[in-house]
């Protein structure tokens, strides 16, 4: 069962972890596209990375990916059922979506942001971020080692609240 406080989830069960993994547009094509700056890793195998790390650390994942911004507000929306964690790349919405931001806002669920990508190395336009300033933190430049590095932090993230 969860419950909130202050806009903090709760796992008043003490017992499953879950966090849903978010990618948004254009990260299906990882492995294909622009490999120079996203690499030659396809979106599979980053989630079979994390399913792998997932299971060590005891923590059940759900990833979903989608090109469009409703349904991954919807999958926002309904994270407030079973999610403790939401780790989120969302593209190209990060410089553009006050939409995704509000919907991140109103389920209070903590988020971690990640890019794969260093985007203040980039085209100005990518430097600002709807999301940075609400998230729990931001992941920026380590590949997709940054996955890894966020379902590490969100797990340490959710053993520190429930240990309150
Ligand atoms: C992915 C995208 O699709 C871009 O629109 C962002 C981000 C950067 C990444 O680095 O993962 O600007």
């Amino acid at each position: 069962m969860f419950v909130t406080f202050g806009g903090n989830m709760q796992n008043t069960s003490r017992q499953k972890k879950h966090i849903l993994v978010l990618n948004g547009p254009n990260l299906n094509l990882l492995g294909r596209r622009e490999p120079n700056i996203y690499g030659h890793e396809t979106l599979k195998d980053v989630e079979q990375l994390l399913h792998t790390q997932a299971s060590t650390l005891g923590v059940t994942l759900e990833c979903k990916q989608s090109n469009r911004e409703y349904e991954l507000i919807e999958w926002v929306h309904e994270a407030v059922n079973n999610a403790q964690m939401i780790i989120i790349n969302p593209g190209a919405f990060a410089h553009t979506s006050v939409a995704l931001r509000d919907a991140l806002l109103g389920v209070g669920i903590p988020f971690y942001e990640v890019h794969i990508s260093n985007i203040y190395r980039r085209e100005a336009f990518r430097h600002h971020s709807y999301l940075a300033d609400i998230a729990e933190g931001v992941i920026s430049g380590f590949g997709i080692y940054g996955y890894e590095l966020a379902l590490a932090a969100a797990n340490r993230l959710i053993d520190s609240t429930l240990e309150k």
